[in-house]
């Protein structure tokens, strides 16, 4: 639907001259830098369009492949009201998903292309879904933490200088405020429950924490994209800011819950008024992006699985669209 009426893209710009290009440029700098929202049909450079298809199509995968821990406890969460909060919080990443790909859409690749490069391995999608939820306790985990990291990430994005992805994020944030809201309630349960119980939401936090530290991206002085992603105005803050934005929100909440983050160096500092912390291991961070995770295979597995478990309704879907053409056709004759 976005990519109608896209025909223009790039047109003004087709048969321009080095300094008319220089001058489109400046325009646009100039817009991005006074707030203004850069729109599908307006004119942006080559590089823009393509840092945005590839930010927003890797996050429109990280909601999707995103569901696949958290769905693997829907069938055994242990009351129904956990069940149906869980049922709509999945579904709620769904939708994530399907509002991401329509706002990079607007940039004129189409879903399928997207989908392609998911399943032939060649677009990236959060290292944080490689890992494996082995316990109830990894659901409330992966609400407090994840979801948490995803907030402090996303709120920025709302601003960002691109409409539909701009626009996209306001409804998605709201959400993630829920879930996040969710997942520390199931560990506030579970903290004040029995000692098994409070045990299984510390090994659950142990297992999740520095993977939710690393989701934030590499550090400042090895992200490659940062520089000019805030320059555009996509980004609005760097993978270290909002990495510290984040471990001095979590950990007086890990406080409050009478649990302990897996971080001996985890200490708040009075002077700089915020927490210091150790360092992390990027080793791991890099294994798991060359798709070495513990979960990476099966991930992609059970996307492609899926993905020729729906061909028979795609196929349908657009057999009737044919049918529906083809009638609407003959009428008209
Ligand atoms: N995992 O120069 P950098 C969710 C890649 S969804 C994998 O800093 P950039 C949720 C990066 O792509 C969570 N790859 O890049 C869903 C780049 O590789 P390429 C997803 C990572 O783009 C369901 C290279 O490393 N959130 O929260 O400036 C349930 C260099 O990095 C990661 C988003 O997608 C990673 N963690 O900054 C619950 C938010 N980090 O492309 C929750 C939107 C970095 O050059 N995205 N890489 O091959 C962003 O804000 C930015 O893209 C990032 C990375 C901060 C992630």
């Amino acid at each position: 639907m976005y990519t109608q009426g896209l025909d223009s893209l790039g047109k003004e710009c087709l048969h321009s001259s080095a300094s008319e290009t220089a001058a489109l440029e400046a325009r646009f700098q100039a817009k991005v830098d006074a707030d203004d929202k850069i729109e599908p049909k307006d004119w942006m450079p080559d590089a823009y369009r393509q840092t945005l298809i590839r930010q927003i199509s890797q996050h429109a995968h990280s909601e999707i492949v995103g569901m696949l821990p958290e769905g693997n406890w829907i069938s055994r969460a242990p009351s129904l009201r956990r069940k149906a909060v869980l049922i709509a919080k999945v579904q709620d990443e769904g939708g994530h998903g399907m509002y991401l790909y329509s706002a990079a859409e607007t940039l004129g690749i189409s879903r399928d292309q997207m989908l392609e490069q998911l399943l032939a391995g060649t677009a990236k999608y959060s290292s944080i879904f490689n890992y494996p939820t082995l316990t109830w306790a990894d659901i409330g985990a992966i609400g407090w933490l994840v979801d948490g990291a995803a907030i402090m990430n996303q709120i920025p994005i709302c601003r960002c200088s691109y409409g539909p992805y701009a626009r996209a994020m306001v409804r998605i944030c709201k959400e993630e405020s829920f879930h996040q809201r969710q997942g520390f309630e199931i560990m506030l349960a579970l903290a004040r429950g029995t000692p098994e119980q409070k045990a299984m939401a510390q090994d659950a936090l142990n297992r999740w924490w520095w993977p939710s530290i690393m989701m934030f991206g590499p550090s400042d002085g090895d992200s490659k994209h940062t520089a000019q992603s805030m320059r555009w105005k996509i980004k609005r803050f760097t993978n270290d800011e909002l990495r510290q934005k984040f471990i001095d929100v979590t950990a007086p909440q890990a406080e409050f819950l009478g649990l302990t983050i897996p971080d001996a160096q985890l200490q708040w500092n009075e002077a700089t008024q915020h927490y210091d912390s150790g360092p992390i291991d990027w080793s791991e961070f890099h294994s798991v992006l060359k798709g070495n995770g513990p979960c990476n295979r099966e991930r992609m597995q059970a996307r492609r699985n899926a993905h020729e478990d729906g061909r028979w309704v795609r196929e349908a879907a657009a057999a009737y669209a044919e049918k529906q053409k083809s009638r609407a056709a003959s009428q008209a004759a």
